[in-house]
């Protein structure tokens, strides 16, 4: 008898259902899609994909708006329910806005961006800080299938005026300044120097964060609310096809071009409401925060499509952990009443440093459900935020995904799993993921107790569609490593009871801060100093980043200049071209660097010595030059040795 798939499961046939979502995905997916998403017009085909061709469609023949999912539908059911806690930089200063309220500033924009000619395809980069506007403009965008583009607010004027060329921005949505810690960032000004030179942009629009006067281009800078202003607050949806892009977001690969990785529509609101309903156990009432910045996957899909997919009430968090002081988190916590909180490792083991007397003074009784992503959650982390956070009282879940993914893919999952979570684990696959592993020579890794290159079989609803422009790199970086299958970059490892650990970035991408950095990016923003003959950037296992940022350089014969100030300009270098996060946290000169005879860097005897592993460098006979490795062994114990 088939196994009825209900919008709402219950604990008891959950190994069923997973069976379900894998063995008959159009099934499961179809009649989910049809139960949970509002159609236009019903769709005819579930799933059309060919994996060679890196060609995955969902829900074909559809047409529907996101934005209607997100605020039409759920205000015509609770117009006054609050969508989102907007939690500002400065302590005890939140605003509720309702999915009313949302909705009718998501049409002003729509309807602004609309006398500004933004049409359907064009593509609109975001440049803002942490607001609930934030939010209206990428919903606005795709109440009129605009595609959005946002921009973490902490990259450089360089490295956004090459995501605006990328992908030929129409428009630019950004603030006069944005608020973080209590200190103010220039968005306006860098937007300035990004918009220079680029064309393609029409249009500036700045919305009022701190008020200051800004430089102010006549005829290109519109403001953002007075234009609102002006227009109605109603403005009809775009119907679209389940497979018209929704937004663009850039993630880091092992080239230092970062990907523009293209989501499209009903797939992918479907498979963000699902998981968040799932992972985190969302019931209605509930306060869910993730504290995630919406210039990242996880703030698009967990503070802004998924909550509002679903109806939820949403915590939008513009500070940082430690502002005013390390008990913000809890303090919010208990102030708001929140039932879900969802951040990542490195924000828990910074916060383990400045101590618990920041966490016992608040009252976290309303928590349930405690979540990380972006970064393996160390034991300690994970028992300091079951124990010390929790009070040993709430789930812990440990959420593996990827901006490829869309939405979380490995999971405990609380609302139906009854296993035991395992510290450091993100256990089990979700509903229609099915993970494999593969040995670096392409061999499939059948059985527990096995560590590989993770990979998935079949495409979920929400995985990313191509990359911006380049769809033969789509195909090149995640279908044909592993031919048939999608290649995630981690390598995995399971264990006897056939549950998943995340080992690492199998690829030259480190996670630094849970910032997903291409070390190839590092490398060619200090290649542009003229003293550096070579570069070679890993990670190495930082107590608080999870990953720190090793450069090795070799310097061109005859420089002469002091050490510390080739630092300081490479620094420079970096948060120019990339993001003060992206600055190395150790520099060394080295006189060579370990290479094959065919020249490549063998990357693997360089991260060995930046993690001070010397014992474990392995064979380096096969190196073109294998006495180098001893040169650059003591140079690097040298310099440990005068940090102590
Ligand atoms: C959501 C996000 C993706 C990379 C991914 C992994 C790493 C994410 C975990 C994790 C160990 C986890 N998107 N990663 N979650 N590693 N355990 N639970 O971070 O595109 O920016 O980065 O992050 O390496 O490939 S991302």
């Amino acid at each position: 008898m088939a196994v009825p798939i209900e919008p709402h499961f219950v604990d008891s046939n959950h190994d069923a259902l997973y069976a379900e979502s894998v063995n008959n995905p159009d099934r499961f997916w179809g009649t989910l899609a049809r139960k949970r998403l509002r159609w236009i017009k019903d769709f005819d085909t579930v799933k059309d994909c060919d994996l060679k061709l890196g060609k995955i469609s969902w829900f074909l023949g559809g047409k529907l708006n996101v934005s209607d999912n997100c605020l039409d539908r759920q205000v015509e059911q609770h117009p006054d329910r609050v969508a989102f806690i907007w939690e500002k930089d400065k302590t005890g200063d939140h605003e509720t806005i309702t999915y009313k309220q949302m909705l009718e500033m998501t049409c002003q924009v729509a309807n602004t961006f609309k006398q500004y000619g933004v049409v359907k395809g064009d593509r609109v980069a975001v440049y803002m800080p942490m607001t609930p506007l934030l939010a209206a403009v990428m919903l606005a965008c795709a109440r009129i299938g605009a595609v959005h583009s946002v921009v973490f607010a902490g990259f450089s004027a360089e490295a956004l005026k090459s995501r605006i060329l990328d992908a030929s921005c129409k428009i630019v949505v950004t603030a006069d300044q944005g608020i973080r810690g209590g200190k103010a960032i220039e968005l306006k000004k860098t937007v300035d120097s990004a918009v220079a030179g680029c064309d393609c942009v029409k249009n500036v629009f700045v919305m009022h964060r701190t008020g200051v006067q800004v430089p102010w281009v006549d005829g290109r800078d519109v403001h953002l609310e007075e234009a609102m202003k002006q227009q109605p607050t109603t403005c009809p949806v775009e119907p679209l096809d389940s497979e018209d892009p929704l937004f663009m977001l850039y993630t880091s690969g092992s080239t230092g071009k970062p990907k523009g990785l293209v989501h499209t529509q009903a797939g992918y609101l479907l498979y963000a409401g699902m998981t968040i309903e799932h992972v985190f156990d969302y019931r209605p009432g509930d306060v869910f925060a993730c504290v995630a910045d919406i210039g990242w996957i996880t703030g698009h899909t967990y503070v802004v499509y998924g909550p509002l997919g679903i109806g939820a009430t949403c915590v939008l968090f513009e500070s940082t952990p430690v502002y005013p002081d390390a008990g913000r988190y809890w303090e919010m916590v208990d102030r708001l009443k929140i039932t879900q909180f969802y951040t990542a490792p490195t924000a828990l083991r910074l916060l383990i440093k400045c101590g618990n007397e920041h966490v016992t003074p608040y009252n976290r009784d309303t928590l349930r459900v405690l979540g990380c992503v972006g970064e393996p959650l160390n034991w300690t982390a994970w028992k300091w935020y079951h124990s010390t956070v929790g009070s040993d009282k709430c789930t812990v879940v440990d959420t593996w995904f990827q901006t490829e993914t869309g939405g979380i893919a490995i999971t405990p999952r609380p609302s139906s799993d009854h296993s035991t979570p395992k510290p450091g684990f993100p256990m089990s696959p979700f509903f229609g993921v099915e993970p494999v592993l593969y040995s670096k020579e392409g061999e499939l890794l059948k059985g527990n107790d096995i560590t590989g290159h993770l990979c998935i079989n079949e495409p979920m609803p929400g995985m990313a569609r191509t990359i911006y422009g380049d769809h033969q790199r789509f195909i090149d970086t995640y279908y044909k490593p592993h031919p048939g299958v999608y290649f995630t970059g981690d390598g995995a490892y399971r264990d006897a009871d056939g549950h998943y650990q995340i080992t690492g970035r199998v690829d030259d991408v480190i996670n630094a801060k849970g910032h997903r950095l291409g070390t190839a990016e590092v490398e060619s923003a200090m290649n542009k100093d003229h003293r550096i003959a070579e570069s070679a950037v890993v990670g190495y296992p930082h107590e608080i980043f999870g990953e720190g940022v090793f450069a090795f350089l070799i310097l061109k014969d005859g420089v002469k200049d002091d050490e510390k100030v080739i630092f300081e300009d490479l620094e420079k270098l970096v948060r120019k071209w990339i993001a003060a996060f992206a600055v190395p946290n150790v520099f060394l000169i080295v006189p060579g660097l370990p290479k094959t005879r065919s020249g490549k860097i063998m990357r693997r005897i360089l991260r060995k010595v930046a993690a001070s592993e010397y014992d474990q460098l392995g064979d380096v006979s096969t190196l073109a030059n294998p006495s180098i490795v001893e040169e650059i062994k003591a140079k690097h114990m040298l310099l440990t040795s005068k940090e102590q």
